[in-house]
């Protein structure tokens, strides 16, 4: 029998880690069996840890998107078959990915078809960033935003407790007038709204069916390069307990103090210390508290996990970063013992299979 597949993609920061996690859980509370599969350009994920942290089951595609590794993507599908027989698999592509269709889903149809039914593909737009940047394809963030659009058949507007019935309604509108063809599902991580009509989406037998809409590769790879892309792991002993809280939202402030909020896409913080876990977001200048395990306050062996994706030179970013957590170490009286960290341009894409209707077998 094959395995459902759900494709969740959008934006850097648009919801779609909370989205997944949150499905995974409402699934496994049914009594189905789920996998997940995360995927980024370097190493060292926020969002995978985070997965592990609610008792999920984490696949990671790494150094890389899972179009241009497709042979890591279906490594990781079926080892999760392989372990776990699950019901589904919620697969997460990294934020500046988009041809989804072209690379991912239609070799998925076209070359395993006994293997996996492929859901209509869900993409994430964050409500607050449209409302703030709109739906453009002048700034090359957008082009990359807008072919998601394009592309999707299910938009999931994200964040929509953060916006009026008005706005919404405009939302509407203006993602409808970049693709007539999407069915829209409004929702919010606050108060689950629209999480049932998602999840249906994905319980559902209907095979994803749109075809792969057209983009320049030269264009797109350009708008990814323009965003500098940082990871990095951070450990350190505490002797006396500390504000776990505050080490975060100290480091994301120093952050957000170095970029125009716009160029944010976004930068995550995971603090595991022996005695709790904390994990902060910060997206278009905000800063949000994810999740909190056991107190605000830390103890003893700690490990600090930065991922950040912000337009910017990789050597600004990454000396703002080392900057930030310097300053926010201080601020709680903390000394570092080890960190290691990488930061790129992502290269250009180069999928490894790219099926647009027009020359497959
Ligand atoms: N207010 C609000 N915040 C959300 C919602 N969904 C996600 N977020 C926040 O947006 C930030 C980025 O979410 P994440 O799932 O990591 O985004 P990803 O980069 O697309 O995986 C986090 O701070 C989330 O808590 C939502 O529906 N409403
Ligand atoms: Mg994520």
């Amino acid at each position: 029998m094959s395995t459902r597949i759900a494709i969740i993609g959008g934006f850097l920061g648009a919801g779609k880690t909370t989205l997944i996690t949150k499905l995974a859980q409402r699934l496994t509370g049914e009594g189905k069996r789920v996998g997940l599969i995360m995927n980024d350009q370097g190493e060292v994920l926020v969002d995978t840890n985070y997965g592990y942290g609610l008792g999920l089951e984490v696949e990671e595609v790494l150094r890389g998107c899972f179009c241009c590794r497709f042979p890591d993507f279906m490594a990781s599908a079926r080892t999760l078959v392989d372990r776990k027989g699950p019901d589904v698999i919620l697969a997460e592509p990294v934020g500046s990915c988009t041809d989804l269709l072209a690379t991912i889903i239609a070799p998925l149809k076209i070359v395993y078809p006994n293997e996996f039914s492929v859901a209509p593909l869900i993409i994430l737009v964050d409500s607050a960033r449209v409302l703030k940047d709109g739906i453009e394809a002048h700034s090359i963030g957008g082009v990359l935003r807008t072919h998601q659009i394009e592309e999707a058949e299910y938009v999931v507007l994200s964040k929509v407790d953060l916006v009026g019935t008005k706005d919404l309604a405009r939302l509407r509108k203006a993602i409808k007038a970049v693709n007539p063809d999407c069915k829209i599902i409004p929702y919010s991580s606050v108060t689950d709204d629209g999480l049932d009509r998602v999840l249906k989406v994905i319980a559902a037998r209907k095979s994803s069916a749109r075809a792969p809409k057209p983009i320049d590769y030269d264009t797109y790879a350009r708008a990814e390069a323009e965003l500098g892309w940082y990871n990095g792991r951070y450990l350190f002993s505490a002797k006396d307990r500390y504000d776990t809280y505050e080490l975060a939202n100290q480091l994301l402030r120093q952050i957000a103090t170095q970029f125009d909020p716009s160029d944010i896409a976004h930068a995550k913080v995971m603090i595991k210390s022996e005695t709790n876990a904390v994990k902060m977001s910060l997206v278009l200048g905000n800063i949000t508290v994810d999740a909190v395990g056991g107190s605000r306050y830390g103890n003893g062996s700690t490990e600090l996990i930065v991922n950040a994706r912000i337009i910017s030179t990789p050597e600004r970013l990454r000396e703002a970063v080392r900057e930030a957590v310097e300053l926010a170490m201080a601020s709680v009286h903390l000394n570092l013992e080890r960190s290691e960290d990488d930061c790129f341009a992502p290269s250009p894409p180069r999928p490894h299979y790219r099926m647009t209707g027009k020359d497959e077998p």
